[in-house]
Parts: structure tokens; sequence; C-alpha cells
């Protein structure tokens, strides 16, 4: 329903002096889903006409869903012609400051030589990493533009020494893509953009087409549908694809005690509530007096209706809220149950708290760090783990694009130190061939 330009924005306060922990759970529950089966009956069939028509099954959905009717084909390879990226200088200024700070922040998370660790005499295990050969990026469309996410994607894979990096975004009506996203691509050396978006394009690049590549991996952020496609393709066998993480809709919450500064907090909240009507926004107040609040609502109020977005962020405040507790023990507490994507610490001591944070993909420290900053230009990644995942999951980082092998490597005296524990697990297996690799050896040695 639409709410009336007076409607006040604002978040729903839950006092924990006298909220039990069930109805915090409730309150905090994040906004529903769509049920997955009801997505995946619309994504298989799609995912199904992509694999059998490819290209053609790929361009009818782009002339479908995008209504880019005059494109002809599904993939603009590299190199990218200069027109097609033709940007105002501060754009190239921007992106290539974030790109410079990502990819030195990315390039510290390479290891630098293998690691290698001598468990007996003689017996020495290492790990090193190696590039996935081909990853797909996805850059959703949408509501916004998001060249920011091709960067967050691609830098890593660049870092990481990806050999053929694919990114995909849903073209405009017009068949072309937005030149910041072009541009991106070809900082980070993609060797094309397939032009879909959706199940289709995922699709798309987990089983290959005659002119989209396939790919190991697919990452990046989505809607509902593009989830639930990259979660059919990770369990189908014949893609032989992994992906990075379950995509939810982005959140952030924000711990506030007497020292922070209501309009900071309050632009906190909206910077993250601006992104789609379901994000949820959560602040906890720690020892505020009820003026303390007032001060932070007015700002959420009064900044929010100042804003282009005001229809969205009057959406994800509907379903955000305010928890109020007494101490940074008891905010971190619920947080770390929370797990959010973001968590902003705007709180006197915000370093030492830190120490306190056990769930969380990415976080803000003091009041000079507003999450916009690890969205664009800090260098940290904002492809981060939402709905709770951040209990389980990294954001994306260097790791995301690489596999670790291990080896291990003997001498004689290291096969005699190990042999014998070999051969005795081998027999509580009943596994004789197994016990025959080391006796075997183990003779010719004594001979
Ligand atoms: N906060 C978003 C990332 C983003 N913000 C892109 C602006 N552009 C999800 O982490
Ligand atoms: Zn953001």
């Amino acid at each position: 329903e639409e709410a009336a330009a007076s409607d006040r924005v604002t978040m729903k306060v839950y006092d924990m002096a006298t909220t039990s922990t069930a109805q915090l759970d409730e309150a905090l529950r994040r906004p529903s889903q769509k049920s997955s089966d009801a997505i995946l009956k619309i994504v298989t069939p799609i995912i199904d006409d992509v694999r059998k028509n490819g290209d053609k099954g790929v361009l009818a959905y782009t002339h479908k869903f995008e209504k880019a009717t005059s494109l002809t084909s599904p993939v603009l390879k590299a190199p990218f012609h200069p027109s097609l990226m033709q940007l105002p200088a501060e754009t190239i200024k921007a992106i290539d400051v974030s790109f410079e700070n990502i990819r030195k922040f990315h390039a510290a998370q390479k290891e630098e030589k293998p690691l290698q660790v001598e468990t007996m005499p003689g017996v020495v295990c290492s790990r090193f990493s190696r590039p996935i050969e081909a990853v797909g990026l996805y850059v959703p469309g949408g509501t916004a533009v998001l060249p920011s996410t091709a960067l967050m994607l691609g830098v890593p894979a660049m870092v990481a020494g990806c050999q053929k990096i694919v990114l995909a975004s849903p073209p405009r009506a017009d068949g072309t893509i937005t030149p910041e996203i072009v541009y991106a691509a070809h900082k980070v050396g993609a060797e094309s953009i397939v032009l879909a978006g959706g199940a289709q394009a995922v699709a798309a690049m987990a089983y290959g087409t005659e002119s989209i590549t396939k790919v190991d991996k697919i990452l990046g952020p989505g809607n509902q549908f593009v989830t639930a496609a990259k979660m059919y393709v990770s369990n189908d066998t014949n893609a032989g694809v992994s992906i990075d993480m379950p995509a939810g809709p982005s959140e952030v919450l924000v711990v506030a005690d007497k020292d922070a500064n209501p309009a900071f907090v309050a632009s906190d909240l909206l910077s993250q509530a601006e992104h789609g009507v379901d994000s949820q926004v959560v602040l906890i107040a720690v020892d505020l007096t009820d003026a303390q609040l007032a001060a932070i609502e007015e700002e959420v109020h009064n900044q929010a209706v100042a804003l282009p977005r005001v229809d969205i962020v009057r959406g994800s405040i509907a379903h955000s809220l305010t928890v109020r507790v007494k101490t940074v023990d008891e905010a971190m507490e619920i947080s770390n149950k929370y797990a959010p994507e973001h968590l902003i610490l705007q709180l006197r001591d915000a370093e030492a708290v830190v120490e306190k944070v056990m769930n969380a993909g990415s976080v803000f420290i003091g009041e000079w760090t507003p999450e916009s900053v690890g969205d664009y230009s800090a260098g940290v990644n904002h492809s981060l783990p939402t709905y709770g995942y951040a209990k389980q999951y990294s954001g994306v980082n260097l790791a995301s694009f690489v596999k670790h092998i291990t080896s291990s490597n003997l001498t004689a005296e290291g096969l005699r130190n190990v042999g014998e524990a070999v051969m005795q697990l081998a027999k509580v297996e009943e596994l004789e061939a197994h016990r025959r690799a080391v006796s075997i050896r183990l003779a010719t040695l004594d001979q």
C-alpha cells in the first residue's frame, strides 16, 4: 500500500527490559522469501531450455525479459570497443581508485609460498593453491546499476590468476551494457560479457553455449531466480560447477552508544535500506536515553524523506527495528545471533569491541567508517553472506577463486616412521591392498 508523503519513516522499537528472547527472535526474523519450490518451478524450464537451445535460448529470454529485441548475439567478446566504455573523467577516476584499493587488499591475501609441515621425520605435507580456470561473475541489473559489484568479483579473480573471467549482466532495453560495467570488465581482463540476466545467464555460464564459455564456478549476488538457478546448477553433476554462497537481501546492523552521532547512525541505516524493499536494517541502541533515541529517529525520518529512493526505504524500514539494550555485551550477543552481513560499530571504543564479533560478513569500525566506503572503495569486498549465513560463510575473497591442493612427500625413513600406523588402520578397515602398498615397500627396504 502507498504511504502518504507525510507518514513517519520509523522503525519499531523493542526494549530488552520488557522483551523476551522469543519475541526478539521473532522480530529479528528476516523478511520471508518466496518458497524455493515455487521459484524452482519457474527457473527449471529456463535452465533446460538454455541447455538445449544454447545461444538461441538465451537470446529469446533476453528479448522477452530485458526487452532487448535488437540483440542478435548473447555475448560481447573482449577487447571491448572504446565506444562502449565512454565515461566522464571523474567516473574513470573513481573506478580506478577503487580498483587499486581492492586489488591491493586482495593481493595481500595471496599465500607467498606453499605451506609445508614435516609431521614426522621424513614425512612432508604441503598445501599450495591454483587458480580456478574459468569463473562466471554475475552482476545484477534491477533497480540500480552496479559496476562496483563487477569490481568486487572481477578484481580478486584477476589477482588469483583465473584464466577466463566471464561477466554476465542483463543488458538495457537497447541491448547495451552500462559503460561503467564494460570498463570494469576491461580493467579486470574479462574475456567476455554475457548479455543476459536471471536463470538464463546462470545456465549459459554453467553449461556453456556455442558462444558463451562454460565456467567452473559462478559467483555474485542476484535475485531469487538467480540464486535458485545457482543452487540448481551447482547440484547438477552434469554441469560440474560450484557457486560462492546462497544470496539473500542486503542488511546492516548498527550498534550505537551515547557517543554516536545521530545523523551518522541514521545515514548508515538508510544507505542499506535504500537497496531494496526486502532489505532489513537493525539498530541496537546501547544505554541511550529516550531523548538520544528520539534524536536518531528524527534523523532517520528527516534524511529518509529527502532521499530519491524514499519509497524503497519505506518498504525496508517497515520490517526493520530498533533494539534497546543496557550493555555492549548484550548488544554483541544479539548481533552474533543475527549474524549481519554488515556490522557497524558506532561506539566509544569500537576497536576494542571487534574481539567480541563472532558472526558478521564485514565490520565497519568507528564513526568515520560508513558502510559505503566498503561497498565501493576501501578495498574490502562487498559480496558478503546475508540472511544469517555469516554464521558459516565468508564473503568473497581471494580464496573464493582458488583451489587448495595438498601433497605428501616421504623418504624411506618417513615410510618407516608412519608405515605401522597406516597398516594398522588398513587392517581395521579390512582394506588389504592398502596395507600391502606399505608392507611391500617396507619389505624392499629390509632386503
Ligand atoms: N551494500 C551492498 C553492496 C553495494 N552497495 C553495491 C552499493 N553498491 C551489498 O553488500
Ligand atoms: Zn550498499
